[in-house]
């Protein structure tokens, strides 16, 4: 069976494939304006492994121009594993999966200037004609549209501090609610309440797990004091996961939450982030702006040692969701 973007044809082998890649979101009567890299068609159509990369924190997560190396190592890791990186953005109104060097430095330089695109922007970014980074959500809805079942990146999205009154959910918990997206992170940052985002992944049917931990990660550090709704051990049972996830068409995601090696500096951090959510509400920051907000204060007041640890447990995810998603081809072989 074959499905048609921007008029280049993608064939998969059979209809064995079909069941596997989840196409229900393809309706040949529905045109998207997507431009999926060849490197990327070819390992959709041959079933060769792929990792799907988010964009936002290429241009808020970090500074330039760490944010361009490493995006470019996080790239050249999952290769190293033999797995094809599809690091999502879209570029001037075209949705972009796989990007070129050039494309990601662009995006690296451009930086804030990008928009910061979670589902509800996609549409006026696409029909704007804008150029727009994805965060975690438009990333898994975009690696869902055309097949990608693994997604690696640092810190995922959640309820923040506070969201009894301010309502500020991310939008990363609901899309992880409605794609069968395996997404490996660090867990979720202490500059969000990492008790009600469990919570709040449970009611959006998503099933977390630790990777060789009984305890949830809080990004810069292993320990939460959060326990872990379950724990498995290696990167084969977590393409088992997936695997069965699939198979039952359960449509809803998961998050593989791989705790970070241990930090010296986490009490430093701990502290930076506490000043800055302070500092945050006397400089009134609201909305979208909050999380890129935290993240810069953070690594000035760490002088760095934030932004650090960040890259090197992103890198760390790299490897273990390349693992994962070799792992989860096999199976279908
Ligand atoms: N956490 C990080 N780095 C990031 C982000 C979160 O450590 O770059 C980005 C991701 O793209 C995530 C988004 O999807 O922030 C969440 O933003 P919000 O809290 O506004 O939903
Ligand atoms: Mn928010």
């Amino acid at each position: 069976f074959e499905y048609v973007v921007n008029d280049q044809i993608i064939k998969f082998g059979s209809n064995r494939d079909r069941d596997l890649f989840d196409r229900s979101h393809y309706n040949e009567e529905v045109f998207y304006n997507i431009k999926i890299s060849k490197e990327v068609q070819d390992a959709l159509r041959y079933g060769k492994p792929i990792v799907s990369l988010e964009s936002t924190i290429i241009s808020h997560g970090m500074p330039f121009p760490q944010n361009y190396e490493t995006a470019l190592e996080v790239e050249s890791i999952v290769r190293s594993y033999g797995v094809i990186p599809a690091t999502i953005a879209i570029l001037n109104g075209t949705i972009h999966i796989g990007l070129t060097e050039k494309e990601i430095h662009y995006l690296a330089t451009v930086g804030k200037d990008a928009i910061k695109t979670s589902r509800r922007d996609i549409a006026m970014v696409t029909s704007m004609g804008k150029t727009g980074s994805t965060t975690v959500s438009a990333t898994i809805l975009f690696s869902n549209l055309v097949g990608i079942k693994v997604f690696v990146t640092g810190g995922l999205g959640g309820v923040h501090r506070g969201a009894e009154t301010s309502l500020d959910v991310s939008a990363d918990l609901t899309e992880l609610g409605k794609n069968g997206v395996m997404v490996v992170s660090a867990g979720v940052k202490s500059i969000l309440d990492i008790g009600k985002t469990l919570e709040y992944l449970e009611t959006q049917g998503v099933t977390v797990v630790t990777f060789g931990s009984d305890e949830f990660p809080a990004f810069f550090t292993k320990h939460s004091g959060v326990k872990t709704p379950n724990r498995l051990d290696t990167v084969d049972q977590c393409a088992k996961l997936l695997y069965s996830n699939q198979l039952l068409q359960l449509k809803s995601g998961m998050v593989v939450a791989v705790p970070p090696r241990d930090n010296e500096h986490s009490e430093l951090i701990d502290r930076a982030i506490k000043e800055s959510i302070e500092q945050s509400k006397v400089d009134g920051i609201l909305g979208k702006d909050i999380t890129p907000y935290l993240l810069k204060k953070v690594n000035e007041k760490t002088g760095g040692k934030s932004l650090e640890s960040n890259i090197e447990l992103v890198k760390n995810n790299a490897r273990i969701g390349s693992q994962i998603s070799k792992h989860y081809y096999n199976l279908l072989k």
